[in-house]
């Protein structure tokens, strides 16, 4: 199936936090595809992606970026689709200056932020995203937050055997 999820990232340095967000879109069986476009790196790229990623069937965007970490705005302000951001963390910093990189956007060109790290979040809401149109993503995300909650009220029942 053609991909409905653009899972990118600045460098594929930011790969072992951004695989979450892949994984999530595996475990509803959402086609995504994944690829390394730059802001600073290969701006020339970045903007071709996000310029023909609406012809090209995308629905959603996840952009993964850490330090200065311009792609999930700059993306933003090239396509009309939406994106999601995740801040990674990198050695210094604590990811804090990837968070308010991606997180401050001025008014006009959203980006829908998830926590420090947070790439898992940012595929789950791009299903959700997904879901507003396909029913069967909807039960399916009912019954994932079903399983959610049973496997906290297992966990509290084992804290008296
Ligand atoms: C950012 O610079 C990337 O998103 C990455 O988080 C960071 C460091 O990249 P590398 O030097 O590891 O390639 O643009």
């Amino acid at each position: 199936m053609a991909p409905l999820v653009g899972v990118i990232m600045g460098s594929d340095s930011d790969w072992p936090v951004m695989k979450a967000a892949a994984e999530a879109l595996t475990e509803f069986e959402v086609p995504y595809e994944v690829s390394v476009v730059s802001a600073h790196r290969t701006p020339q790229r970045m903007l071709t992606y996000a310029q023909t990623a609406a012809d090209r069937g995308l629905k959603v965007i996840i952009a993964g970026a850490g330090g200065a970490a311009h792609l999930p705005g700059m993306v933003a302000s090239a396509t009309t689709l939406p994106v999601v951001g995740v801040p990674v963390p990198l050695k210094y910093l604590d990811g804090m200056d990837s968070l308010l990189s991606i997180v401050q956007m001025p008014a006009g060109i959203p980006v829908a932020t998830v926590s420090v790290g947070g790439a898992r979040n940012a595929g789950l809401l791009a299903v959700r995203m997904l879901s507003v149109a396909d029913e069967k993503l909807r039960d399916r995300l009912a019954r994932f937050a079903a399983d959610l909650e049973q496997l906290v009220l297992d966990k509290d029942a084992r804290l008296r055997d």
